[in-house]
């Protein structure tokens, strides 16, 4: 018999989806050929191993499926190496981590108070616990990334690894820059571009596979794929450190970092989902898939300009990407109260610290937009418009909450979650 509680909560979840506007800027809507993969049955096979070099048997047909994903991602990114197993964007980083460092080694990432990411380091996380963090963040007085103070704590500390990459950082970033530094003082870098990296993709922003040795990511943001992790390399390169595994001292990067996924980090892949990676990377190749990301950046600039217009403060004054960050201070609200007012009125934003914040994690004086779902849906420049428009009288009067709610559900309708 149909489980009908559990399938009447994923109809409320479609319900949800569909009448309200999703702005959290690591979300979007996967096509429905993206979905039949990720719910088909290749989520019953077991297959530790890489293809040919599989711990079992029957794993002819998923082989072809994970070279298939491959070779798209590859060209996708014109890497040489990939590796597509990775559960998320975080095991995607241990396993770098796990392959390229030993315990205690010291890592200099971005600050998450400024808009990096947990796994870059922080104390609550693996990253911050296995291994020595330090950190760089954004200039006070622009909001840019310090490359002075970047450059300052790798001389002085010297770290193995430098990262870059971030979850709330709306410019590009200057990886020829952190490539010098990390040359200067015998780190790698590691790019984490789970965020950008379907406007990487297209080359709509600088590519950090030019300059960074390992560069990570998730396939669910703007990539618009299942939820999942990768690792690419544009060039392979020999083990710098002589770091050892349980088979030896492994030659190259590429096999240190199959090992880390697997079996490092890692049991079986979920072959359902590399299936649906490989369909993914298939749109993402496409004519169409490059109009929506260009798109994607017009909406969340056309969407900057106008929060600006009304006075929000966006940190660093605009966007090239897909998202900003905003401090609500000057408008008297927390993140806190701003995500719960315009999640009653069906408007979804997560509540997000500024650098240099005042107030803790939990309430944060800030809150982060981005515009790749909404674009998924077919809305352009005038209807960012629109949105800043319902945003800022919930954010003005709790009054209108109610009243913004019943526009929205009807507005809405208009964009289908899949044409
Ligand atoms: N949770 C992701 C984001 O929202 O950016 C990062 O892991």
């Amino acid at each position: 018999m149909r489980d009908t509680k559990l399938f009447d909560l994923i109809e409320k979840e479609k319900i949800r989806q569909t009448e309200g506007i999703e702005l959290i800027a690591s979300e979007n809507y996967a096509s429905e050929d993206v979905m039949a993969a990720a719910g088909s049955i290749l989520t019953n096979k077991y297959a530790e191993g890489l293809p040919g070099k599989r711990y079992y048997g029957g794993c002819v047909v998923v082989d072809e499926i994970e070279d298939l994903c491959r070779e798209r991602l590859k060209k996708l990114f014109d890497a040489s190496w990939v590796n597509v197993q990775p559960h998320s964007g975080a095991q995607a980083n241990a396993a770098v981590m796990l392959a390229l460092l030993n315990p205690g080694d010291k890592i200099l990432g971005f600050d998450l108070a400024h808009g990096g990411h947990l796994t870059h380091g922080s104390p609550v996380n693996y990253s911050g616990k296995i291994y020595r963090p330090f950190f760089y963040g954004v200039k006070k007085e622009d909001g840019y990334i310090d490359y002075d103070s970047l450059e300052k704590t790798a001389t002085k500390e010297k770290p193995k690894l430098i990262i870059c990459g971030a979850s709330s950082y709306s410019r590009d970033w200057d990886y020829k820059k952190i490539r010098e530094v990390a040359d200067s003082v015998g780190a790698l870098v590691l790019a984490d571009i789970a965020h950008p990296s379907g406007l990487i993709s297209r080359g709509l922003l600088n590519d950090p596979l030019d300059y960074c040795h390992v560069v990570t990511s998730t396939t669910h943001k703007t990539l618009r794929g299942p939820r999942g992790g990768i690792i690419m390399m544009r060039n392979d390169f020999e083990n710098p450190f002589g770091i050892k595994t349980p088979k030896g001292i492994l030659r190259k990067v590429s096999s240190l970092l199959d090992s880390g996924v697997f079996p490092g980090t890692q049991g079986g892949p979920l072959e359902h989902i590399i299936g649906a990676k490989a369909v993914a990377f298939k749109e993402a190749l496409s004519d169409k898939y490059l109009e929506y990301v260009v798109q994607v950046k017009k909406n969340a600039n056309t969407m900057s300009k106008e929060f600006v217009k009304r006075d929000y403060n966006i940190i660093s004054g605009g966007t090239e990407n897909h998202l900003m960050l905003i401090d609500l201070r000057n408008k008297n609200i927390t993140g806190k109260e701003a995500e719960e007012n315009l999640g009653m009125a069906d408007i979804t934003i997560n509540k997000n610290m500024v650098p240099f914040d005042t107030e803790s994690p939990f309430v944060t004086s800030g809150m982060r937009v981005g515009t790749a779902a909404i674009t998924t849906r077919g809305m352009e420049e005038d209807d960012m418009k629109k949105i800043v428009d319902f945003i800022d009288r919930v954010i003005c009067d709790t009054g209108e909450i109610e009243a913004v709610r019943k526009e929205i559900n009807e507005w809405a309708n208009n964009f289908p979650l899949h044409k």
